[in-house]
Formats: C-alpha cells, structure tokens, sequence
C-alpha cells in the first residue's frame, strides 16, 4: 500500500494583507502542486492531517477550488494507475470548531472518496487499515487518552493515527502548549501516526517497539519566520519506505535582521537596510522569483527615534517588479539612552517632565499610582490591567488635563 501524508494546506491564507491576493495564490497553488505529486505517485490513501483551511469563513470559489482539486486527485489516479483512493481528513484548529467547521464545505454525500472525522466518529475502518483521526483539541494530552487510545486499540489492518498537535522531543513544542509524548505513541499501538500543526518538516522517526511517527509540515511558507523546505510524504508500507515530495515555493519569502550593539542611528539603519533589500532584489532576480522581505531592526539608537527609519525611503530604493512587498520591522529598536531613561527603575518621573512646570509633580503622583496597580492587580498572563480598573485612571487623568491650559512659553 502506498500513501501521502500533508498538512497545513492554509488553503484561504491571506497575510500580510498587503499582500493578500499573492498570498492567496500561493497557498492555492501548493495544493495544485501537493495534488500533481500525489496523482503521480499512485498512492491508496491521502491522510490531509489539518488546517485544509485557514479559517472557516471563505470566499467561495476557494471552497469550488479545493473540491475541485480533492476530486481531480481521484480521478487521475484511477485514471494513471487504476486504483480508488481514499482522502481522510481530521480538523485543524485553523479549520473551524465542531458547531462551525469549514470541512463542512468539502464533505457531500456523493463524495465517496473522502472521508471527513467528527468529533464522535473518530475512526475509518475498510479491510485494510484502521485510521483513528482526531481533530484538533486544546489539551491534546487528553484527548489522545480520552479517545483516540480506546479507539485505537480496536481493529484490524495496519493502524494509523492522524493528529493536528506538537510531539514533543520530535517537533519544538512552543512553551506552555500541550503535546504527546513519543513514549504514549509508541505504547499506543499505531502502525503510523501522521500529525499536523508544527509547520516545519520532520524526518519520519521510528518509535520505541512498534510504529512510526511523522510530520509533513505545512505545504507553502506560512509566515516570515518559517524555512523554505516544504512538501509532503509519500510511504510505501512494504519497508516502510519514505519519499520526500517536494513543493518549491512560489514566492521567496525572507526575515532579514540588521542590528547594532554599539548604537547606530537612523540613517545607519536605513542605509543597512537599503543595502539588505538590494541584495535580496539581486536574490529575487538569481532565482527568476518574486519575493517579500521583512526587515526586523534590531539593537540601540544613538539619536533619534524609530520613525526617523523611513521605510518609504528604504522601499524607493529598490522598486522592482519581482519585489512585491517590505515591512520594515522597529519593534525591536530601542530608544537612544537619553531618551530611554524613564523606563530605568530609578529615575525621577517629575525631573523628567519638568518642562510642564507644577504638573510635573501631578505626573509623578499618577505615574507612581499605575505602577503600583500594575504591580499588584495586573493579569499575570497579558501584563495589562483590565477596562474597568483602567478607567479610575483614565478619568483621574480627563480631570487633570481639562483642569489645565498648556502655553508654550516663548523665549
Ligand atoms: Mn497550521
């Protein structure tokens, strides 16, 4: 038997919004691409492992696209190689929730080939494979005990599970996210297990005793901080044996970082930044691609402020077609130590604003007041108070201001 193994599809994705319809493109296309690989491999099963679509409201001739595509897939199989395949698809967090899933979009009654999990019906059964496909959940610890390991244990035929979830010490499970182990895979008792949600392609892995674990990854590069490897697996259960198909981008999609330890100011960072950009344009044209570039400016200024940086300057340096978008990105560069100082511990609210006369010493007061109710009463997850304790200081301020007239004083 021969199957593919994806995930990640984002069929729908448009950001950056700047850029939506490139964007839209590419992830559309991935699927082509991802379908072309399939029809001529010749495989029995399709295991889509979540996140077909990017979110659950689409546009229309999307949703007409992907059927179109999933049943172009079937055809041509039959048609090159004779066999009837079967595509089982589980959800995505992307892809909606159970009362409102856009898998609803693709399943149809005449639709024979696919084969779409619920939440309750979580298993596929003919006689020759046993699939358990869970959908996404939260806690996905749990839900792998809960239903998928009962679920599992039934059953003839090679057995599969098919997961949208991090695998830790095989995928880099972002902190605080829940995550299977290897062990309570490899205990579980599945042949394959195929797993979603971690973008990045991992090599297939044999588990402890029985079974082996993989990642596709996602099949187009879903943001800047991704790499450019992307594609599906395609395995023959006589071995098993893996095959790599891969899936080129269509646009080259690229972080660059420009930074200073010591200090640099504005014009530095823009004339790095030219630089950088020019040198990507000459990456664009190398490759005969079109591209997008985000910029992240990193370290201190030694004068100025970030908007100084102009990213208008930056882009008309480098108009060309292949180039079809840059973010210049100031998150991350921080103000001259100058002007930075009333962030430090120890500094003197009121001699900083002493400029504003006798309300300088209102500022420190009010200052002083949010400093001691964000140390106290602010959410320890985001940081931040909440509407209603903000308000006593937004009124507080109202009133203070309105009780003020600010003349500038003329030498
Ligand atoms: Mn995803």
């Amino acid at each position: 038997m021969r199957f593919a193994v994806l995930a990640d599809l984002h069929i729908g994705r448009s950001i950056p919004l700047a850029i939506a319809e490139h964007r839209r493109e590419a992830f559309e296309r991935a699927l082509t691409k991802a379908v072309d690989a399939i029809v001529a491999a010749g495989v029995d099963y399709v295991f889509i492992c979540g996140d077909l679509f990017e979110r659950r409201t689409l546009r229309p001739h999307m949703v007409e696209f992907t059927q179109r595509e999933l049943f172009r897939l079937v055809k041509e199989t039959e048609a090159k190689h004779g066999r009837s395949i079967r595509i089982l698809v589980i959800r995505g967090n992307h892809d909606g929730r159970s009362q409102s899933d856009a898998l609803d979009y693709i399943r149809h009654p005449l639709a024979g080939y696919l084969h779409v999990f619920g939440d309750e019906d979580i298993t596929y059964d003919d006689d020759r494979i046993h699939v358990v496909g869970l959908n996404y959940y939260d806690q996905i610890d749990r839900a792998f005990e809960e239903k998928a390991k009962p679920a599992l244990v039934k059953g003839e035929g090679i057995k599969v599970l098919m997961l949208h979830g991090f695998v830790a010490n095989y995928n880099d499970v972002p902190p605080g996210d829940s995550s299977l182990s290897l062990d309570q895979l490899a205990a579980s008792g599945a042949d394959y297990v195929f797993t979603g949600h971690y973008h990045k392609k991992c090599e297939p892995r044999k588990l402890n005793g029985k079974g082996w674990v993989a990642t596709p990854g996602s099949t187009e590069v879903y943001d800047f901080a991704e790499e450019p490897e992307k594609g599906l697996y395609i395995v023959d259960t006589e071995g098993p044996k893996w095959t790599w198909a891969p899936i080129e981008p269509l646009h080259v999609m690229r972080q660059a970082k420009v930074g200073n330890d010591r200090g640099a100011s504005p014009k530095w960072y823009e004339a790095e930044a030219v630089k950088t950009l020019r040198g990507f344009v000459d990456e664009l044209h190398a490759q005969h691609k079109q591209g997008y570039i985000r910029i992240k400016l990193e370290g201190t200024l030694s004068e100025g402020w970030p908007s100084d940086v102009s990213e208008d300057r930056i882009r008309e340096t480098a108009q060309d077609p292949l180039l079809l978008w840059v973010d210049v990105d100031t998150l991350e560069l921080n103000l001259p130590p100058s002007v930075a100082r009333p962030m430090a511990e120890n500094t003197d609210v009121a001699e900083y604003f002493r400029d504003f006369g006798g309300f300088a010493e209102e500022i420190r007061e009010v200052h002083g007041r949010v400093r001691e109710a964000l140390e106290e009463e602010a959410s320890t997850k985001t940081g931040l108070l909440t509407a209603t304790q903000r308000e006593q200081f937004i009124v507080d301020w109202v009133h203070r201001f309105e009780a003020k007239t600010f003349k500038e004083v003329k030498p």
